[in-house]
């Protein structure tokens, strides 16, 4: 399949920006932070006393918060047999259900129904009926430019072993790296913190840490990490982004990983002898991975320099080209990272934005509460401040569908036990959202 080419994604843009125009306004129902008085976290001195205060001060609401989509597609939009499944008519609201958070990065739920949220300085906090609570026993991270207590997983069988799982930044400015643990959750307390897999490598500077956590069903561990920086950073001797070719390094892949952060038997060679853990290469900084059960696939965003962005589809040992094809610029000069900008061997992106959307959070959709969407890919944009919609047509086409405008930074997106989509906003004063049907 082709990826969508620039031409088309400029006029879907054009499109998008017909759909969202606002309609209704958001209902906002404020939220009552009722957080223990002993704690030292950051939340406390933020909401004590007055707890309606951190949602009350909310700046930058969302806008453009419902949008009905009914209607039959435009002209030029992709023929209504290939879209189907009357995905146009679905319409929702967005409400603000937590706020005063510290520039969260990940969310996961525990069996309970409540949600764990990371914090990039080095928190984490429980949502649960409405309010937050801080989590002890995270050690200190290395809270600097991209780095911080990054993504979180429970573990599948948290209800018989209470695993949490962490990404997060260690070291210093100039030398450090990404590293994956986990802890044992014990009611307001992380316990056992391990260290269970390490970058093999220092990198210096504080960008492209990539650590997205992504269970699959076979209870492997798939953790992205970043290629290490920004041109014209190098390690080695050579532009450290040329990491994501080498086979002897972490920086620029997928890695998959056993539980306890061993090496799964089955994963791909990659590289005649290349370091263990690899799963994908050739990836500059994936921020979104997502699993889609209904077709057993693995979807992955990652950012471009100055455009670029990617949508791919992620096979076990494969090479997404980075930076060997991109149709990335470099930032301080325009002129393009590479040419050409596919290749044999490599494997095309999926969807390309340019300019960039700088893609977050990823998750498909596979819930009861919004039939229209099942299957459909949702993508968190920082720069955009919106949640993308993209349709997977029968035919396996890519339809960027809807833009679902938040007004925030998104920096994350994920599906709840109640079949409703929740979204992290990155902010100083950051919010926790949900979109719910319109009924
Ligand atoms: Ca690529």
């Amino acid at each position: 399949m082709l990826p969508l080419d620039i031409a088309m994604h400029r006029f879907n843009r054009l499109r998008l920006a017909a759909l969202m125009a606002p309609k209704a306004l958001v209902s906002m129902t404020l939220v009552t932070m009722a957080l223990g008085a002993t704690a030292c976290h950051p939340l406390a001195s933020k909401v004590a006393g007055t707890p309606e205060a951190a949602t009350s001060e909310v700046t930058g609401t969302p806008e453009a918060a419902t949008s009905e989509v009914a209607g039959t597609p435009e002209a030029g939009a992709p023929e209504a047999g290939e879209l189907g499944r009357g995905k146009l008519e679905t319409a929702y609201q967005i409400r603000a259900i937590a706020s005063g958070l510290d520039h969260p990065w990940g969310m996961d739920w525990l069996p309970d129904g409540s949600l764990l949220i990371t914090e990039r300085p080095g928190h984490v906090v429980h949502w649960r009926n409405g309010s937050l609570r801080p989590i002890d026993g995270v050690p200190p991270v290395l809270a600097k430019g991209q780095g911080g207590l990054l993504d979180i997983a429970i573990h599948p069988q948290f209800a018989e072993n209470r695993l949490v799982y962490f990404t997060y930044a260690a070291g210093t400015p100039n030398a450090n790296r990404t590293q994956v643990a986990r802890a044992t959750l014990e009611d307001d307390r992380l316990t056992g913190w391990e260290v269970i897999f390490s970058v093999s490598q220092n990198k210096p500077g504080t960008q492209h840490f990539g650590a997205r956590l992504l269970w699959l069903p076979d209870n492997t561990l798939l953790v992205s990490i970043g290629d290490g920086g920004n041109y014209p950073l190098e390690l080695d001797g050579a532009l450290i982004r040329q990491q994501a070719q080498n086979t002897n390094s972490h920086l620029g892949k997928v890695l998959r990983l056993n539980a306890d952060g061993s090496i799964p038997a089955d994963n791909p060679t990659i590289g005649s002898q290349g370091i263990s853990a690899l799963w994908t290469y050739g990836h500059r900084n994936i921020q979104g991975l997502a699993y889609d059960a209904l077709n057993q696939q693995v979807w992955a965003t990652e950012h471009g320099a100055r455009g670029g962005d990617e949508l791919n589809r992620l096979e076990s040992g494969e090479n997404y080209g980075w930076p060997l094809v991109s149709h990335s610029r470099e930032y301080p000069a325009d002129r393009l990272v590479s040419s050409p900008q596919s290749q044999p061997g490599l494997v095309d992106p999926q969807v390309v934005w340019t300019p960039s959307i700088a893609p977050s959070g990823l998750v498909v959709y596979g819930g009861e509460t919004f039939p229209g969407w099942q299957g459909d890919i949702f993508a968190g944009a920082l720069v955009n401040k919106e949640v993308r919609r993209i349709e997977i047509t029968p035919t396996g086409q890519i339809n960027e569908a809807e833009a679902i405008a938040i007004g925030q930074r998104v920096r994350d997106v994920g599906q709840g036990p109640d079949g409703n989509l929740y979204v992290l906003t990155d902010e100083d004063n950051g919010q926790l959202l949900v979109i719910t049907p319109n009924n």
